[in-house]
């Protein structure tokens, strides 16, 4: 196991430019109020590098002139008092010998070791200095490494996706298993609700966590339950509104299987059946999410290509239906469409939900999506009631959000589409 990420980090250290150095720092632990603790989930990048689950810890790179490198490891001691409440420490000998990394300093020297050393007057320090933990520690030692004039501060990001956008075999087979729970919890749910079992979005939320849970899964995201014109706020997670019959109900719920995610959406009507706007939009969805597919199959799609074709469905559906009251080039040019189509129609998906990874080429070019990368495809309509207040919507259609996402991985033939939940009506 261990194994897996030494060769990580190999390939990261060849990567790494010589008299440059890298630190990835662990995950902190968040507090829900006074000391009661969230559940800890590792920093992704510091596990796909290290396996550790520990939080307070670093991983430091540094590679020097001669080419020669140093693996660092700061993590925290052991302690009886603290492990008699949470449970196991690693500690800094155990962790050493997983990692098989020899040189491992406590955590709360991390800051001293740069002071001290001369790492920060190096050409460059990739590092993710505006990260959402430890900031305090983060602002310090972009000021030693500023102090010491380190020639270049460099987000991680742009070093690590590199390795973490192309997916291996291994991962391959935990975001497979995390994409069959979560199709297997969406199959039986959506029957369920079409058949009117639930009353409320939360029992379809305890629902999805009882087939998660039991699958020793968990949720990737808050889930969206959202429905009626809960549907067409993007993000809606109160998820606690009394379902009606004929209304829509927007599933898009993730599933976290030993650390990879999986990110599914559908839309079905609580009746069984659409009413004829309902029908009108959902088709359009569909057909621009069959399109998009279509193009992700194709030798040297770009991941731009495969927006602008679930685009191009999106407008000409909407233009059929007077929505649009222009032709399409003019939609297309003042992007008037983005009103109802607001976001892209695919990120990467991995070890986070929104995974690392740039969508463009350092020419700015769109990327051209190769074998081993994981993305989605999420075309979407929406009419927000308070969003689109000035427009001219007919009223039939206010409220509806309609969104339907696959989880696609690229191989060297063509696509393989993860998540396979036919609507039967
Ligand atoms: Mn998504």
């Amino acid at each position: 196991m261990n194994k897996i990420y030494k060769n990580r980090r190999k390939k990261l250290i060849d990567l790494l430019e010589s008299e440059s150095s890298i630190l990835i720092l662990s995950n902190q632990t968040q507090y829900k109020n006074s000391d009661i603790e969230y559940r800890f989930r590792q920093d992704s990048s510091f596990w796909y590098l290290t396996g550790l689950n520990e939080n307070d810890s670093a991983l430091l790179i540094i590679k020097h002139k001669n080419n020669d490198y140093d693996e660092i490891l700061f993590t925290k001691a052991r302690n009886k008092n603290k492990e008699i409440w949470t449970g196991h420490i690693l500690g800094l000998e155990r962790a050493s010998e997983y990692t098989e990394i020899k040189k491992v300093y406590r955590f709360n020297d991390l800051e001293d070791f740069f002071e001290n050393n001369n790492i920060c007057n190096f050409k460059k320090l990739y590092f993710d200095f505006a990260g959402n933990s430890y900031l305090d520690l983060r602002k310090k030692i972009l000021q030693i490494a500023k102090q010491k004039r380190c020639q270049e501060i460099i987000n991680s990001e742009y070093l690590i996706s590199e390795l973490r956008i192309i997916k291996e075999d291994y991962e391959i087979d935990l975001i497979k298993k995390s994409a069959k729970i979560n199709c297997n919890a969406h199959k039986t749910i959506i029957e369920m609700c079409m058949n009117n079992n639930f009353k409320y979005e939360y029992q379809v939320y305890a629902e999805f966590s009882k087939m998660f849970l039991k699958e020793n899964a968990n949720y990737a995201y808050e889930p969206i339950i959202a429905s009626g014109k809960n549907a067409s706020i993007l993000h809606y997670v109160a998820n606690n509104q009394e379902m009606k019959k004929n209304d829509l109900l927007l599933l898009d719920v993730g599933c976290e299987y030993e650390y990879y995610a999986s990110d599914i959406t559908r839309t079905i009507p609580l009746g069984k059946k659409f009413n004829s706007a309902q029908k009108a939009i959902y088709d359009i969805v569909l057909k621009a999410n069959i399109a998009a597919k279509e193009q992700a199959f194709k030798l040297n799609a770009t991941i731009q290509s495969v927006h602008d074709v679930a685009v191009k469905e999106i407008i000409k559906g909407l233009i059929d239906l007077k929505i649009l009251k222009t032709s399409f080039d003019e939609a297309l040019e003042t992007k008037s469409y983005m009103k109802f189509f607001m976001h892209k129609t695919s990120h990467w998906l991995g070890l986070d939900t929104h995974d690392v990874g740039f969508y463009t080429e350092k020419d700015n070019s769109s990327k051209i999506l190769k074998t081993g990368m994981l993305f989605t495809i999420e075309p979407a309509i929406y009419f927000n009631e308070f969003y689109l207040e000035d427009y001219e919507v007919p009223k039939e259609f206010l409220g509806i959000g309609i969104r339907i996402e696959d989880n696609l991985l690229k191989t060297d033939s063509a696509c393989e589409v993860l998540t396979e939940i036919p609507i039967k009506l």
